[in-house]
């Protein structure tokens, strides 16, 4: 699908001659998890490889739901909303790729939004309200196929309630689906941001995010190849395409100022090779945006997710990322060494400007993570599903 294993080879070379001791570079890390993390395994199956979490039986305590299962807190009883089965970690994908949590039709009950395989529609799962029998399936706004592989669950239009930003598989456009904003509303509405056949936008594209590149207020949507600008029209469909070097093939792009320098820089992870990066915003020599890219991180392969929380409270957010197990069954460059979940601690305008951590090295990814509390302690605490099982991460670490 890309060049990314090729890209891949020369930091694992890397790695292989720092393993030999022939090489040393400051981004060699321990492995070792800092037992700042309290883990409960939620199960060992395979059943999707995102995950949510939401009050689905309205008793005040956030459950945790994956795919078409959800597991009730606080003992985490295993229920599903429509069948389903598991799935073989070595052989197949599962029916469920990004999954979020909220009240879509605002009845009162948190529904279940999926993201299903690539450029499929999404769906979302309609809360039966304690009622037995399964969960009645509502397909995304206009059947529109999510080609992003790292689609965005973003409140795009400030109303509060959170949208989806992807690429549009038919029209080859960058578009948001918007959440239903009225009470007993179901249909999600698809609006365009970008014009037709541009990059970002083909089944199983890699990269995609949101933020304010260019300072002028709107947020904007990169994508590894560019950054469409944003404008305060989020239905215009014009939003005009500039290319840079946002560098490979990534999952989640996250938009922040790494370095303290005024200027947003983008931070990125390989979704199926080595590498996190941050890339720095610079101006060209004709004063165009452009970047430079740094790499961060070359602990775990296949980070295939991230998303931002301030886990140490320090009111800085920090940046989450994991190896997806078994990406592609086991058929990838790293596949066999350990699935690492991480963070890296920024502290902008001061070098270094991160600190890498590791929370846990025998769970991992998958294609979306939770960052929420989930006890009641004020502090995010970090919920995965993917090949290897589903997970909680109880945060413990001292502000
Ligand atoms: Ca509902
Ligand atoms: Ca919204
Ligand atoms: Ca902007
Ligand atoms: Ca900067």
């Amino acid at each position: 699908m890309t060049n990314a294993y090729s890209q891949a080879k020369p930091l694992f070379k890397m790695r292989q001659q720092m393993a030999e001791g022939t090489v040393t570079t400051p981004s060699s890390k321990t492995v070792v998890p800092s037992n700042d993390f309290k883990k409960t395994k939620i199960t060992g199956d395979f059943i999707s490889e995102g995950v949510a979490v939401a009050d689905l039986n309205k008793d005040g305590k956030l459950d945790i739901v994956a795919g078409y299962y959800w597991f009730e807190a606080p003992n985490w009883t295993r229920h599903e909303m429509a069948p389903s089965r598991l799935f073989d970690p070595r052989k197949e994908y599962s029916n469920s790729f990004l999954n979020l949590g909220m009240d879509v039709n605002q009845d009162g009950w948190d529904d279940v939004v999926v993201v299903d395989f690539p450029g499929l529609p999404g769906f979302w799962f309609e809360n039966p309200k304690n009622q037995a029998g399964q969960w009645k399936k509502h397909i995304l706004a206009d059947s529109v196929g999510i080609a992003n592989e790292s689609p965005g669950f973003i409140d795009i239009d400030g109303d509060g309630r959170l949208d989806i930003l992807c690429g549009d598989k038919a029209k080859k456009q960058i578009v948001w689906l918007k959440a239903p904003s009225k009470p007993g509303e179901t249909e999600w509405k698809r609006f365009a941001l970008s014009q037709e056949n541009v990059p970002g936008t083909e089944i199983f594209s890699h990269g995609i995010g949101y933020g304010d590149v260019n300072k002028d207020g709107f947020n904007d949507v990169v994508i590894r190849e560019g950054w469409f600008e944003g404008t305060a029209d989020k239905t215009s469909g014009n939003w005009v395409f500039h290319p840079a070097n946002l560098g490979e093939p990534c999952s989640h792009m996250q938009v922040l100022d790494v370095n303290g320098d005024g200027k947003n820089d983008v931070v990125s992870a390989s979704a199926h090779a080595l590498g996190v990066w941050w890339h720095e915003q610079v101006a060209d020599e004709q004063g165009k945006i452009d970047f430079k890219t740094h790499l961060m991180s070359n602990t775990t392969a296949q980070t295939h997710s991230s998303i931002m929380a301030d886990l140490n409270g320090d009111g800085q957010k920090d940046y989450i990322t994991g190896k997806r197990f078994l990406a592609h069954h086991g058929r990838d460059p790293g596949d066999s060494e350990a699935p690492i979940l991480m963070w890296f601690e920024f502290t902008p305008g001061q070098a270094p400007y991160y600190k890498e951590h590791v929370i846990d090295n025998d769970s991992g990814a998958g294609l979306n993570i939770v960052a929420q509390d989930m006890n009641g302690d004020r502090k995010p605490d970090v919920v995965v599903a993917n090949k290897n099982g589903v997970y909680l991460f109880e945060n413990r670490l001292k502000r």
